[in-house]
């Protein structure tokens, strides 16, 4: 994935055609879309190849199961075009370690540690250090850190050190800052509604880039 804007298009449209038309518009400013439920169900997998062809595609499917599972769900969202594929830390290191290895030379694993919302502080939050620690030994690529807990980025960047990714949603819609998620020690930031629920989802994206650019 490449390092330019740092700004990830959480695409959770569900309209077909307003999401294609909205990748179209920012696919030059974002570094990469982001894909979960909502669109997949709505519009279907296929989308994972067609937004794949405009930009890498990070399939947030936050996989939550046992190793053989996680292993089916990795290695099709990769054959599909995917480039990345969000998974939780919290099932444990064996059904980690196995979505890294099914990954290994094809894409990268990014394991949740703790979520944006408010619920994400009441079981994840207290382990998300642990979690994170895991995850360092599972050889993930990255995490997954709230943009809405700054100090909580930071906490994971103490655990991932320099070489490793943190992308971190919850900026726009639900109060996080993306200057401030980029100042406590994340790469990219993750934006659904502030970008897509726009009237001009391109001039919203270059505006979180411009706000990443100043935190830099
Ligand atoms: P907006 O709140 O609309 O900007 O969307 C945020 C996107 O990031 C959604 O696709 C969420 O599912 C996702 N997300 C979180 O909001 N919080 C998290 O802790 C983790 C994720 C994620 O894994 O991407």
């Amino acid at each position: 994935m490449k390092k330019s804007s740092r700004v990830i298009l959480a695409l959770d449209e569900t309209d077909r055609e307003k999401a294609l038309s909205v990748a179209d518009s920012v696919s030059g400013t974002v570094d990469a879309i982001k894909i979960n439920w909502p669109l997949v169900l709505s519009a279907g997998p296929e989308m994972i190849t067609e937004l794949s062809e405009r930009s890498d595609v990070i399939c947030d499917f936050k996989v939550a199961d046992i190793p053989n599972t996680v292993h089916l769900i990795v290695d099709l969202a990769l054959k599909r075009g995917a480039s990345g594929v969000i998974v939780h830390a919290f099932t444990g290191s064996d059904s980690l370690s196995e979505a890294v290895r099914t990954a290994e030379g094809r894409g990268s694993v990014y394991a949740v540690t703790e979520m944006s919302h408010p619920g994400g502080k009441e079981f994840t939050a207290p382990v998300a250090v642990q979690l994170a620690q895991m995850g360092v030994k599972c050889g993930v690529k990255g995490f997954i850190a709230p943009a809405t807990r700054p100090d909580r980025i930071a906490a994971i960047r103490r655990i991932a050190g320099p070489g490793m990714e943190i992308l971190s949603p919850g900026v726009g819609a639900q109060g996080g800052s993306a200057a401030e998620a980029i100042k406590a020690g994340a790469d990219y930031v993750i934006v659904g509604r502030a970008i897509y629920g726009a009237e001009d989802p391109a001039t919203v994206a270059r505006a979180f880039a411009a706000d990443v650019r100043s935190a830099l």
